[in-house]
């Protein structure tokens, strides 16, 4: 099994179009949140979002803190606050939404005092979501919004066809989130958002990410192994498919184990949040 055969492109082409789109919707917004997810900080952060988001306001939200590998993860929290990013961590379907709140509210305050400088009145702060796929933008976007009604019609100075949602009285949040597409030169980044992220199994290379997860597992979580699959060492493939499809009763019509069966049963685990506490990326944090 070769892991560098596969020209890694899961997401689809819109790349371009949704940057643009983005790029217009964030002149309307003072404040962009970015989402990432707490099992891969790196891979699943925009390489160049910095660049798109220009000089604007950001936070760096972490979200599925419940699911990481907290060791790790919080070494990555660290990285990026010492890159100068205001970084709020959580679970985003249970933990207290207050302090992010408390977060906009002091970017809302520095707002106004830069507007105050340029003798500007001060006003509401204008945020939007930002990140990739399936990183839980609509989740906090329900969670800042609560059961609040959405604000919908025309502003003056707001395209058309926008909603933008009240949170309070100094902040409002435009309703759809800025998706946009990683772009994937690096393998290791493909197959770690393949791990992640709901990408339609029906297009990857189900094989190399089953073996991409196992070797990390093997690499990094051993005792998961073991206790989960009844695996202690990956020297052999297709021993371990062969265990993990007779532990789990994945087999074919007379009696041989089904390997396809086995791919989907252990990439369902991992992004069913089965096998918890585990975080993936671990590039330059060594340094830190
Ligand atoms: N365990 C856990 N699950 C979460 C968390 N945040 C979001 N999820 C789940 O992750 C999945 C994706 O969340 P969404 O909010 O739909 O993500 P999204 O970024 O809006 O996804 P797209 O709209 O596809 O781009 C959902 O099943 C959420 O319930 C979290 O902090 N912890
Ligand atoms: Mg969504």
């Amino acid at each position: 099994m070769n892991e560098n055969k596969t020209n890694i492109n899961w997401y689809p082409g819109h790349m371009e179009k949704a940057r643009r789109q983005m790029k217009e919707n964030l002149k309307l917004v003072d404040l962009a949140i970015e989402v990432i997810d707490a099992r891969m900080p790196y891979s699943s952060k925009i390489v160049d979002i910095d660049n798109i988001l220009g000089e604007k306001r950001k936070i760096l939200v972490i979200s599925k803190m419940d699911l990481c590998d907290l060791k790790i993860t919080n070494k990555w929290i660290e990285y990026y606050e010492k890159k100068g990013y205001k970084v709020f961590s959580l679970n985003t379907l249970k933990d207290n939404i207050k302090p992010l709140i408390k977060l906009i509210d002091e970017e809302q305050q520095l707002m106004n005092e830069t507007r105050k400088k340029k003798g500007l009145k001060p006003r509401k702060i204008r945020i939007m979501v930002v990140g990739i796929p399936n990183v839980g933008k609509s989740t906090l976007i329900n969670r800042l919004v609560g059961k609040k009604k959405k604000e919908t019609g025309n502003k003056p100075g707001i395209t058309k066809g926008l909603d933008w949602i009240r949170i309070n009285d100094k902040m409002e949040l435009l309703d759809t989130p800025g998706i946009l597409w990683p772009k994937i030169d690096d393998n290791e980044v493909g197959y770690t958002l393949a791990t992640f992220t709901a990408i339609k199994e029906e297009i990857l290379p189900l094989e190399e990410v089953f073996t991409f997860i196992i070797k990390n597992l093997y690499k990094y979580y051993p005792n998961i192994l073991k206790e989960r699959y009844d695996i202690d060492n990956i020297d052999d493939i297709e021993e371990v498919i062969n265990t993990i499809g007779k532990k789990r009763y994945c087999y074919l019509k007379g009696g041989v184990v089904n390997y396809e069966q086995v791919y989907h049963l252990v990439l369902q685990d991992v992004k069913n949040g089965l096998i918890p506490n585990i975080t993936f990326d671990r590039r330059d944090i060594d340094g830190l």
